[in-house]
């Protein structure tokens, strides 16, 4: 038998793509994200098949074209992984920039449910499947100058309680990952490159790396059948909370 179909937003770098580099063992890939050359490069060294997606998840026309180009045989999705999503700026709610107000949106809330909208028909059609968002800490809880993104993971929370209701009778599981802080390029692009600022983030304690993640993402999928993990909130063992870290002075 072949191996299940997982797809991946957010591939290129970070969680999405230690996710992909753990799913090859078990799943065939289409893994989905902007920067078409990194997509290529995975691609070469993934032990699976694979397909390549590239478009950005705010593009409706975008998303729904190119999904819908996929070959017929890799049409049926069994996993899919919404982790696209990024954080822009870290500025109080009277001084926030409105487009990456509009960034954090249309990536973290819209461009989840295009990509979801395309997929979940043909697993309601089969009635099986497998959602999983990547959220956040800041889906659970708010802090200072967090206010949009935490806004924007706020309504991924809502939209995974909501679909786990509406999908309740076509036997899909829904799960939300929370992971709190992750050493990716999270932090570079909340502070635009400023990647001294960014490494602060990350300093004077041990993050989550996100092959971390990946792994109960990758623990997540291969429950049995009748064990659906709802919502799973990952930490570095040195974070209590979004403002308490064990951070040790040196
Ligand atoms: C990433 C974690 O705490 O920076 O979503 O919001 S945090």
């Amino acid at each position: 038998m072949s191996k299940p179909i997982a797809l991946i937003t957010g591939a290129t770098s970070g969680i999405g793509e230690a996710t992909a580099r753990l799913l090859a063992r078990d799943y065939r890939l289409v893994i989905c994200g902007r920067r078409e050359e990194r997509l290529e490069k995975l691609s070469s060294e993934l032990e699976t098949d694979v397909q390549t997606l590239s478009f950005d998840v705010r593009d409706k026309e975008a998303v729904f074209n190119t999904i819908a180009s996929l070959p017929e045989e890799w049409q049926v999705i069994d996993a899919l992984i919404n982790n696209a999503g990024n954080a822009h700026g870290l500025d109080l709610i009277h001084e926030g920039n409105t487009d990456d107000w509009d960034a954090m949106m249309d990536i973290n809330v819209k461009g989840l449910l295009y990509v979801s909208k395309v997929i979940l028909p043909q697993m309601v059609d089969r009635k099986r499947g497998h959602i999983v968002n990547v959220s956040s800490i800041a889906g659970l809880e708010v802090y200072p100058r967090g206010n949009v993104y935490c806004a924007s993971k706020h309504a991924v929370d809502a939209l995974t309680k909501g679909m786990r209701m509406d999908l309740n009778d076509h036997g899909i599981k829904v799960t939300s990952i929370d992971p709190g802080l992750v050493e990716t390029e999270f932090s570079e692009v909340r502070f635009k490159g400023d990647s001294d600022r960014a490494k602060q983030v990350y300093q004077n304690y041990t993050p989550l790396t996100a092959h971390d993640v990946a792994e109960t993402i990758e623990f997540v999928l291969n429950r049995p059948a009748h064990v659906m993990i709802g919502d799973l909130l990952i930490l570095p063992t040195d974070q209590a909370s979004s403002t308490i870290v064990n951070k040790k002075s040196n």
